[in-house]
């Protein structure tokens, strides 16, 4: 059992398919409501930034803030369909359910 486990080159990428699968996930909206910190029913880029650098902290491995702010802009080139620079439960919902 000499096996060690080094952080593969490739482990973010592994880390934000998870955090996309999450985001899916039939416990999304959930997710969404531990992201809302003022719990006004959209995400801010401070709220999905913070919600990520917690789950960074929380699997022991801190990243630095461009790192954050990278998975942030891609969170938000997917889901914040008009642009407004929020992610509202609607647009937040459209990965589960396809109704507007
Ligand atoms: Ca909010
Ligand atoms: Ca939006």
């Amino acid at each position: 059992m000499a096996y060690v486990d080094p952080v593969p080159p490739n482990a973010t990428v592994v880390f934000e398919v998870e955090v996309y699968s999450v985001s899916r996930g039939p416990r999304s909206m959930e997710a969404f409501g531990e992201m809302d910190l003022d719990s006004d029913r959209s995400l801010t880029k401070d709220e999905v930034k913070a919600y990520l650098k917690l789950e960074y902290e929380k699997s022991g491995k801190p990243r630095d803030d461009p790192f954050y702010e990278k998975i942030m802009a891609d969170i938000f080139r997917k889901s914040d369909r008009d642009i407004d620079g929020v992610i509202s439960a609607k647009e937040y919902n459209i990965y589960d359910h396809d109704e507007l």
